[in-house]
């Protein structure tokens, strides 16, 4: 494909407004770099831009989820709630884009269709649907680890009369389910949080479930003012402190250093049910090995089963409700009287795992040869994750080489943040880096850190280009590997592994070795003067 020349020059093109491309943005500026934002929606915010569905909410705390990089910033910012919802975490993110001037820097509305990398100019070009194209040095993927939303292709999709609505594409008018017999497909962390509000409108509720979900109660309500004076007392040396947790968060309350084997089953019940009371992720610190060792996980597996069972009033539905699979190896649910829903009369589960979907009628669908009749659709299906909106771009680096190639068995990187023959393209919390397996905003303040000290050194240095070499990619695609054979992860079909999306490859994408640990690999290498990089 050709393209015509590039209207406009910039130091760093930046792809997406949520917390990363809004956090590199500012990073990018008080560098002296030009730098510009594109992103496709009509507003930032990214992940809390698009999925308003009934219920959103943050699984992180919110005093935990949330910027460090600007003490006046985390001061002053007020969370009403201990885990926010949707519409306050957009409020956040407009107020970030206020209050540090960005909004000059982003272009809305204005999807990136594909960047190439010129030879001789040692430069990307990148071009918008629109037509519009830049020249820029530096491009910075903020695209997010799940912004590609997967719509399966169920048949007859096309022929349902009434809405059909993605959880991750809410429209922004309030959808009103009152006097409707709605239907849900999928029982991941969306429909976990959707499924209670939307059953409390309704007048009937479907829910279409292929794997039963693990799900820890939030215990949400509005945010402890003594815990929020406490934290913001001190609040660089909490964040610290979070950054040397396995998972960027929860210094106030570390896991268990001990077994769950070396434990009596008294013992065991008393501190799963002390963490179950606490809520949210509490439950899997109870032991320090519950991630690790399989047979642990069956203990804490069966208690949250036992949860189900006590909550759940019919013995058939707390039976089809209760998981089998190791429980954190798909990613944990934080709900709100997700299993009770279960317990009213205008909800029902079918099972779609026995006998899968047929298809989609005008009314309703058919599976199993059961007909079933609704007048609204909900699909919670997730996402293409980590990889889907990068591999629907027309992305070319080194001598035409195109994305899709180069990741056709799997997204080779370097430490998620490079990739070989892509020079000069940084990946913020992608697949290779501890991105969804950490608070999110701590991978990315990390990341645009590092990015920010990397082309320092280049400028520094009088060099122009930074690259992974095969080597040093061939070498992490093995050190991720191996970090997740020492876990439960690779124990079940989860959109770590890309097995949620018929026909993509199965690679474990995510690095579970913990944020310390890979923090700490990151800054050796630039101690290292970029080692397993081809700098230019
Ligand atoms: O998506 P999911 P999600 N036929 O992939 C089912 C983050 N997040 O949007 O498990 C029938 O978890 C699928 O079934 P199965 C968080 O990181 C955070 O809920 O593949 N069913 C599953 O039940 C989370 O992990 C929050 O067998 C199909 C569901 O759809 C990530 O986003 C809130 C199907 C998809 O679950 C994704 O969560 C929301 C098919 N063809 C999301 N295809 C917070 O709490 C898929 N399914 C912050």
């Amino acid at each position: 494909m050709k393209h015509p020349a590039p209207t406009h020059a910039v130091d760093m093109l930046i792809v997406g407004a949520g917390f990363a491309g809004l956090y590199m943005l500012h990073k990018a500026r008080s560098m002296g770099l030009d730098a510009l934002v594109l992103e496709a929606a009509p507003g930032v915010g990214g992940t809390w831009y698009h999925n308003r569905y009934p219920g959103a909410r943050v699984d992180i705390q919110s005093m935990e989820y949330s910027f460090s990089f600007d003490e006046a910033l985390q001061q002053q910012w007020r969370w009403s709630e201990r885990y926010a919802p949707q519409p306050e975490l957009l409020r956040y993110a407009n107020h970030v884009a206020d209050r540090f001037g960005l909004r000059d820097g982003i272009r809305l509305s204005t999807r990136m269709a594909g960047a190439h990398f010129d030879e001789p100019s040692q430069r990307w070009t990148v071009q918008a649907e629109s037509g519009e194209s830049w020249s820029a040095r530096f491009l910075v993927m903020a695209s997010g680890p799940l912004s590609s939303p997967n719509l399966p292709d169920f048949a007859g999709l096309k022929d349902f009369a009434g809405p059909v609505y993605h959880t991750a594409n809410w429209p922004h008018e309030p959808v009103d389910f009152s006097a409707r017999r709605v239907a849900v497909i999928g029982t991941g962390s969306s429909a976990v949080q959707a499924i209670p509000i939307i059953a409390r409108q309704a007048s009937e509720l479907t829910v279409f479930q292929r794997t039963a979900a693990y799900a820890a109660p939030a215990h949400n309500g509005p945010l402890d003012r003594e815990l929020e004076a406490r934290i913001k007392a001190d609040y660089a040396g909490f964040r610290a402190r979070n950054r040397r947790m396995h998972g960027g968060f929860g210094s106030l309350l570390p896991p268990n250093p001990v077994s769950a084997l070396a434990a009596s089953a008294e013992e065991r019940e008393a501190a799963f049910e002390q963490r179950w009371k606490i809520g949210g992720f509490a439950i899997l610190g109870t032991f320090n090995d519950l991630l690790m060792n399989e047979q642990s996980n069956a203990l804490v597996a069966e208690f949250v089963r036992g949860k189900i069972r006590a909550i759940v009033k019919h013995p058939g539905t707390a039976q089809l409700l209760s998981p089998t699979h190791t429980i954190g190896c798909k990613r944990l649910c934080v709900d709100s009287g997700y299993y009770d829903t279960f317990n009213r009369p205008n909800v029902r589960l079918v099972d779609i795992n026995q006998a899968p979907i047929e298809r989609i009628t005008s009314k309703g669908l058919r599976t199993g040869g059961r007909e079933f009749e609704f007048d609204a659709l909900v699909l919670a299906t997730g996402f293409d994750a980590m990889t889907g909106t990068m591999m629907r771009l027309d992305l070319r680096g080194r001598d035409g080489l195109r994305i899709q190639d180069k990741w056709h068995a799997g997204p080779l990187n370097y430490l998620g943040l490079g990739i070989a023959g892509f020079p000069n393209l940084f990946n913020i919390a992608g697949p290779g880096s501890t991105s969804a397996f950490t608070n999110v905003i701590v991978a990315i303040e990390h990341h645009v850190d590092w990015i920010a000290d990397c082309i320092a050194y280049l400028d520094a240095h009088g060099l122009h280009t930074i690259e992974a070499s095969e080597q040093a990619e061939a070498a992490w695609a093995e050190h991720v590997n191996a970090a997740a054979r020492r876990t439960v992860f690779l124990s079940c079909n989860s959109w770590y592994l890309g097995a949620n999306i018929e026909g993509k490859p199965c690679m474990f994408m995510p690095l579970a070795e913990g944020f310390p640990r890979y923090a700490d690999h990151c800054a050796q290498v630039a101690r290292d003067g970029y080692v397993g990089f081809v700098l230019q």
